[in-house]
This record gives C-alpha cells, structure tokens and sequence, in this order.
C-alpha cells in the first residue's frame, strides 16, 4: 500500500507499508540512540542489510562526537543498501510529552533532509522514528513526521525531490495515512491512493 502527495512544487512525499532496507534511495534515515553503537528495530535491521561498514564507520565518528544529542543525526556510508548515506538520527525516548520530546523528533526529520540537501540528494527515506522501542504515541510522530517534510518541500530550489516514509506495520502505515490526509485537507492538493 502506499500514498502519494505531490507538493505545487513537484515535489513528493511518498508513504509506503515495507520494510527500508529494500527501498532504494539516495539516503536512508535509521531511527537509532545517542551512543551510535546498533541496537534492535529498523536500527538492527539496517546494519544486518547493509553490512560491518556502517558500524567500522560510526567507530570512526564515535570518538571525536562523544554521544550524539538527541534530535541530532550523522551521515554514513550504506554499505550493501541500496543506498548512497544512512543518516543515523537519535529519537527522543518517550516520557510523556513535557521533555522536549515533539521537539527533539521533529529536529530529527529537519537534520536529516539538511544532510540530505547539503549532499544534493535527490531522495531520502525514513522509518517511523521513536515509535517502536522509545515508546512515542504513534499520532503524535505521524503528524510531526509529515508536516516538517511537507514544510520542507515546500521550500524553493531544494534538491530532495522525493522523501519516503517506509512503515512496516499496517497500524503505523495506517496512522501516517490520517497524518497525511488530515494535514492535507486544509491544503491545495489531496493525497492520491496507489
Ligand atoms: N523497515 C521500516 N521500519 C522498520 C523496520 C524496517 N526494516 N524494522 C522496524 N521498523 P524502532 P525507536 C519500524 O524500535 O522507537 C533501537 O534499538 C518499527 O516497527 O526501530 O526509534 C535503536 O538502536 C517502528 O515502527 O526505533 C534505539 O536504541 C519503527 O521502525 C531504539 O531502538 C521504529 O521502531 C530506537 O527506538
């Protein structure tokens, strides 16, 4: 299943149920934790894809950045993805809402389409950041997720043409489907179901 919203602009924002690691894309976004070090979820998934140089890469990164802040991202090789980067974002963990926790996951999404454009790529893909083992309410990303890529496509003169939201659960494909049509509903154009 997947939902297609094409900005004024032409620029696309794309939401697809699959699993990441077989979207080809220039950059893959990884929802992983300020120690850098792999973990389980789409983290662990995207580094059995994509193979040991994307960990022989964040041991080189590791001493230099000490933890990475959340809402913070840094770039990597993708190794065997079909992929040129993955940008490892570290989510916020969910404590309810009153930690800068809408803000950190919304820095999350901003940092990566900056790295994404800073490297004129052409498209980007992320996972549900933070709503799997972090524990953040599945409405609440969705709709922090879609809008700052549709802010950021909005922009003149980017690069990123295309940004994907590759969710594996028909629940969380299902939540950034209503993110997408209720953002939407208030703007010019509406979503196209594929
Ligand atoms: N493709 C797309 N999405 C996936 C895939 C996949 N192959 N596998 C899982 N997901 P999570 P978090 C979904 O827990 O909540 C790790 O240990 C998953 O179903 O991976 O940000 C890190 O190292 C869910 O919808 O990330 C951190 O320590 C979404 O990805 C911590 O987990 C995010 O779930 C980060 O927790």
């Amino acid at each position: 299943m997947q939902l297609k919203h094409q900005l004024p602009n032409g620029r696309r924002l794309i939401v697809l149920e699959g699993d990441i690691t077989r979207v080809p894309v220039d950059a893959i976004a990884n929802a992983a934790n300020s120690d850098l070090a792999g973990g389980g979820g789409v983290d662990g998934a995207i580094h059995r894809a994509g193979g040991p140089a994307i960990m022989q890469e964040l041991d080189r990164i590791r001493p230099a950045l000490g933890r990475l802040p959340t809402g913070q991202a840094v770039a990597t090789t993708a190794g065997r993805l079909p992929a040129k980067f993955v940008f490892h974002a570290a989510g916020p963990i969910w404590h309810g809402g009153e930690r800068g926790e809408p803000e950190a996951l919304a820095s999350c999404y901003r940092v990566c389409l900056a790295l994404a454009e800073e490297r004129g790529l052409r498209s980007v893909s992320f996972p549900s950041i933070s709503t799997g083992i972090y524990g953040y309410p599945l409405d609440l990303a969705a709709l922090i997720a879609v809008n700052e890529i549709i802010a950021f496509l909005s922009q003149p003169a980017i690069t990123v043409e295309d940004v994907w939201m590759v969710l594996f659960d028909p629940a969380t494909y299902l939540a950034y489907q209503r993110a997408l049509t209720h953002g939407t509903s208030r703007r010019a154009s509406r979503p196209a179901e594929a």
